[in-house]
């Protein structure tokens, strides 16, 4: 097989030369600034070099809406190709040497070869996700009236066994987290019995829970809407909540940034899970109208930072068993989705950095005087931060690059793989990722 193209370590340092003087400057003027304040510039470098996040198999494919999709070149064909994507992101920012699997899309025919192959590219396995909103070819039973929730038992058995075997390859590539999103739920008024439904689905998920090994952590997804317009089951945190806490210890809840009613408080969602000892962790992405799969960071920022607020607070304070899994999970229609899986990854942690400046101790004096100005000031002066000379200086210290999205396109990675991965005919369907 002929070697396939990779970006240089070489290659990324080189090019970081050209912007190490910038960089200092910035750095240093920082690292004055923040002393002022009484915070150390190191320390949060080194915070942003343990920041971590997954990224998804799906999002380095090309999304796509309803209407259409409009594949981009040199597109992943299949999982190792996708890995070789995730590993050049990996090489440029250094936070996301996880890698989320969704099956039967990246269903390996040889598990351990599957994960040397990600472990040559440092990268390792993060969660399971299964897949029961379609149907695959040769599958005995529909899933068009739902799946774990399905009124007929046969349906039913056949998702959980599915869910099982997600389980079970993920057990020999590594993973320690199982994640269940449905799409069931009803288009109609009547079409579904809602008790009924959420009854069947516990059953279900009981039978999944078993599977799942004591090491292990099982994520229940919930999304207010769509595919089912009308009524979903599981619609939201309260009802994930009631559920992880109906199946036990290893069942927690994950918050997918873009599903939820538009305007609804997440850092408080994230807060009372936090609270109740069941947050899971996280799919970041952004949306202005629904569940539209943006770019994390790209649309509301400062509700990024909030969320980060919460979990940063959580962490200082020493809550017991928080250990949330942050993952990306976003559609990418027009944009080159290394690009904006590169971008995302940074906007987190900026985030996770910038709330790292909050001045705690000023805050709760806040709340305490009931000063809701002070408050929000306290909480804006670390957002308005700029710690990008952090995030670079992390990078490049971690053997990434200093201007990840420059250092890419310099690279040729994307005409590289244009030229290596000719596009598969009739590649070009419609449909959400
Ligand atoms: C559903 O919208 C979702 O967020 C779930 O995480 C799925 O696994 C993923 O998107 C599939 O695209
Ligand atoms: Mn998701």
């Amino acid at each position: 097989m002929a070697k396939k193209f990779e970006i240089d370590d070489g290659f990324i340092a080189e090019q970081n030369e050209k912007a190490r003087s910038w960089v200092e400057e910035d750095y240093d003027a920082l690292a004055k600034k923040l002393n002022r304040q009484d915070v150390g510039i190191e320390d949060l470098v080194e915070r942003a070099r343990d920041f971590r996040v997954a990224v998804p198999s799906w999002g380095v494919g090309t999304g796509g809406t309803r209407f259409a999709r409009f594949p981009g070149e040199g597109e992943p064909r299949d999982i190792y190709e996708k890995l070789e994507d995730c590993g050049a992101i990996f090489k440029l920012v250094r936070s996301t040497p996880g890698v989320s699997l969704h099956i039967p899309w990246d269903k390996p025919k040889d598990a351990d070869e599957l994960r040397s192959f990600a472990k040559a590219r440092g990268l390792h396995f993060d969660a399971m996700n299964s897949n029961t909103f379609q149907d695959q070819p040769g599958q005995p039973f529909s899933y068009k009236f739902g799946s774990l929730t399905h009124p007929d038992r046969a349906v039913r058995e056949q998702a959980i066994e599915h869910n099982i075997e997600c389980i079970e390859i993920g057990k020999t590539l590594g993973s320690k987290a199982h994640t269940v999103w449905i799409g069931d739920g009803g288009n109609f008024p009547g079409q579904q019995h809602f008790r009924r439904a959420l009854e069947r689905y516990l059953e279900s998920m009981r039978e999944i829970y078993k599977a799942v090994p004591d090491d292990w952590r099982l994520f229940i997804e919930h999304k207010f809407y769509e595919p089912a317009f009308y009524s979903t089951v599981i619609n939201d945190w309260g009802t994930s909540y009631y559920c992880a806490r109906e199946l036990g210890p290893k069942a927690c809840c994950l918050v997918d940034l873009g599903h939820h009613a538009p305007n609804v408080n997440i850092e408080m969602i994230v807060a009372r899970l936090i609270q109740f000892g069941k947050l899971a962790g996280f799919h970041f992405n952004d949306s202005k109208y629904g569940d539209d799969d943006l770019d994390a960071g790209s649309i509301k920022p400062f509700q990024l930072f909030l969320i980060f607020n919460e979990l940063v607070d959580a962490e200082l304070g020493k809550v017991e068993n928080f250990d949330p899994a942050y993952m990306l999970d976003q559609s990418h229609n027009v944009t080159d989705p290394i690009e904006s899986l590169v971008m995302s990854a940074i906007e987190l942690s900026r985030a996770y950095v910038q709330a790292h400046l909050v001045d705690r101790a000023a805050l709760t004096e806040a709340q305490e005087k009931c000063d809701p100005l002070i408050a929000l000031a306290t909480l804006k002066q670390a957002f308005t931060t700029d710690v990008s000379p952090i995030l670079a200086i992390a990078r490049e210290r971690a053997g990434g690059a200093i201007d990840p999205i420059g250092t890419y396109r310099a690279s040729g990675y994307r005409k590289h793989k244009a030229e290596e991965r000719p596009a598969k005919v009739g590649a070009a369907a419609s449909g959400i990722v």
